[in-house]
């Protein structure tokens, strides 16, 4: 259900800016000859001539739609060119398109804070640049306003074709304008030279909606396309909202505009004003009465996020028809594939943006035989995710298996599944640098800490060498519990390597003074000798010479490195530390009131850490822990 945010202070300019037929866009840069075309991408094929996903506005004149397959909008359109989406692993493969939404994201995201809300959207907060323009060169002369924020639509204003662009001028220039208008008129010339950059530097055509909040820049983006913009200044707001139908809204396409409809005679947003706001709340509970309240009102808090990166990976695949999948091998054939999609891009996002992701969730659409209509759906399930691909295959099989397993309900029959996806989500940043304390507070087994990548799977981290977060007394070293070791187990976690005596000597050599660490230290210290005899009995064991002896041991260290001149990284932490100020904690322990006191970006990545390793174990895991979950793809 919605919600209702604070709202800001100060008026600020927000843009949704959209791509226009956005694939057909990249093919007809990849093939030129396709420009002024009437041009769809489709999907698979073989069947009926594949799905439309992407239609030309071209096409569009002749009545093409997305709903079609390749034959209809053949018989619509004999002369449309239809190209197939790149195909990998027998799938589509969307790289082609993510990459030109990135470099297009890149260009938007120069003038302010920038949210990429999905592969060909992004909202902008564009007010600090709208204030410095105004400051510093406002539009004062209509003659001087650039081509592309003349052809604005600027609701409210009258729509003569013939006068539009000397209106538009005007208005963007008015000396009497109020300062809400005159910061709006400021962010709609700020848009239209971004869409110039990127029209100049990619080829690609974008469509935008300016206005004071994100939920009405997006209502009106698609208002007038292709590659045009439309601005909402205050006073058009009600006029615009009274006869938007409620459906139009995205939070408001599913069962709750369906109860406005259907419980409160409401078609349009605006019938939502003769509503109070006690009567909304009374039907809707307190957050979303609100909501809905402020919403007939234009009134919408929510932020622009600073997100350039998605907040989840899918890879997904349909099976129509007779392709529909009714076998277990067949299943892990496809799961496999899929997984193996997954593991590439999440380790990419790992490498590339030093993003780790926790949720391996698996959705899929099945019928049980003779039971084609059945309503009941295939639960999604969820589970902390595994890095490597294997794992990830084998998890991804699990969640299929208990989904199966409650969708079937104890009943033997047969079954098809017509559509399999796995995705990865609660994606969250390892902060930069940060990754030095990954290396020691880290999980156990792959097993039971299984949002943990592997050794083999975790980068060395190059900024290492100028970051360092703890102090000299903070050298921590990790080794799995001895239990853990002899039954031969493998840890996903920690490595030699990582844990080599070789690094703790490289961060003992350079500890810059970091405010607020001393906290980590804290936290790790506390309660070391009673959880010295829990070491054996779970968990990961993280040991680290106390204050002095880990001084000592640094010294050591440097003294051994330098005498023996040997490679260290390979030297196992496994050995127990001796000295009568060591100690060693259990992560299950660590107090999150000592984690608050961290400094945040510690604090997040611990957090990060920690949450994962709260899960049972591994058979409790298979049991209990795999849960429905209703994740979708998201940006
Ligand atoms: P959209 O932005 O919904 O549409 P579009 O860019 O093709 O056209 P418009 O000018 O009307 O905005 O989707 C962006 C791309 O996402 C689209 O080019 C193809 C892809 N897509 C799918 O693959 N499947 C879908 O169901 C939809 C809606 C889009």
């Amino acid at each position: 259900m919605p919600v209702a945010r604070p709202e800001p202070q100060e008026p600020r300019v927000i843009a949704h800016v959209d791509m226009d037929c956005f694939y057909v866009q990249v093919e007809q840069r990849r093939n030129p000859a396709l420009r002024g075309q009437p041009t769809a991408v489709v999907q698979y094929n073989d069947w009926k001539g594949g799905g439309l996903i992407a239609v030309s506005y071209e096409a569009r004149g002749f009545g093409v739609k997305r709903s079609m397959r390749g034959d209809e909008a053949k018989r619509v359109c004999p002369g449309i060119n239809l190209v197939q989406v790149p195909v990998a692993r027998g799938k589509a493969d969307l790289n082609l398109y993510r990459s030109a939404g990135s470099e297009v994201v890149a260009i938007l995201a120069s003038k302010g804070k920038c949210e990429r809300a999905s592969i060909d959207e992004v909202y902008l907060d564009l007010t600090d640049a709208a204030k410095e323009m105004l400051l510093q060169a406002p539009p004062d002369s209509p003659e001087e306003i650039l081509i592309e924020a003349a052809k604005s639509n600027i609701l409210g204003l009258p729509s003569d074709a013939s006068e539009k662009e000397k209106i538009v001028r005007a208005w963007l220039c008015r000396p009497d304008a109020d300062s809400e208008d005159k910061l709006l008129a400021c962010g709609a010339i700020i848009v239209a030279q971004l869409r110039v950059r990127v029209l100049e530097e990619t080829q690609f055509t974008c469509s935008a909606g300016i206005a004071h909040n994100k939920m009405l820049a997006k209502l009106v983006s698609g208002m007038h396309k292709p590659a045009q913009q439309t601005v909402v200044p205050s006073s058009s707001v009600q006029d615009f909202l009274a006869s938007l139908p409620v459906k139009k809204m995205k939070q408001l396409g599913g069962k709750l505009g369906s109860s406005l409809q259907d419980d409160l005679g409401v078609e349009t947003i605006g019938d939502l004003l003769s509503f109070t706001e006690e009567k909304l709340q009374e039907q809707y509970g307190v957050n979303t009465g609100t909501w809905l309240w402020k919403i007939a009102r234009g009134i919408s808090g929510e932020e622009v996020e600073d997100r350039l990166l998605p907040k989840s990976h899918g890879c997904g695949k349909t099976f129509p028809g007779p392709k529909a999948l009714k076998n277990s091998a067949s299943v892990k054939g496809w799961l496999d594939q899929l997984c193996e999609e997954l593991s590439e891009r999440i380790q990419s996002d790992l490498n590339q943006n030093k993003r780790i992701a926790q949720t391996l969730t698996l959705h899929a659409r099945v019928s049980k035989e003779n039971e084609r209509d059945a309503v009941k759906k295939f639960p999604s399930k969820s589970c902390p995710l595994r890095y490597g691909t294997g794992k990830i295959q084998e998890d991804a099989m699990k969640l299929f298996e208990s989904g199966l397993h409650d969708f079937l309900e104890y009943q033997n029959t047969g079954w098809s599944i017509t559509s399999l996806s796995v995705t990865a989500s609660k994606i969250f940043d390892i902060p930069s640098g940060t990754s030095s304390i990954l290396r020691y507070v880290k999980g156990p087994s792959s097993a039971s800490s299984p949002a943990i990548p592997d050794s083999s799977s975790v980068p060395e981290d190059p900024s290492l060498d100028n970051n360092v977060y703890v102090t000299p007394s903070n050298e921590e070293q990790c080794e799995p519990s001895t239990s853990e070791k002899e039954d031969g187990k493998k840890y996903s976690a920690i490595s030699a390597k990582q844990c080599s005596a070789n690094e703790a000597k490289r961060i003992s050599k350079k500890f810059p003074e970091v405010k607020g660490t001393s906290s980590i230290l804290k936290f790790l210290s506390r309660g070391q000798s009673a959880l010295h005899e829990k070491r054996k009995s779970d968990g990961l064991i993280c040991s680290h010479p106390g204050l002095e002896s880990s001084l000592e041991a640094s010294r050591a260290e440097e003294h051994n490195a330098s005498a023996q001149g040997a490679d260290r990284s390979s030297t196992n932490c496994g050995a127990e530390p001796s000295g009568s100020n060591a100690w060693m904690f259990n992560v299950e322990d660590i107090d999150p009131a000592v984690v608050e006191e961290l400094p945040p970006e510690i604090r997040r990545e611990i957090q990060g850490w920690i949450r994962p390793l709260k899960q049972p174990n591994t058979k409790r895991r298979e049991a209990q822990e795999i849960k429905t979950d209703t994740c979708t793809v998201e940006w």
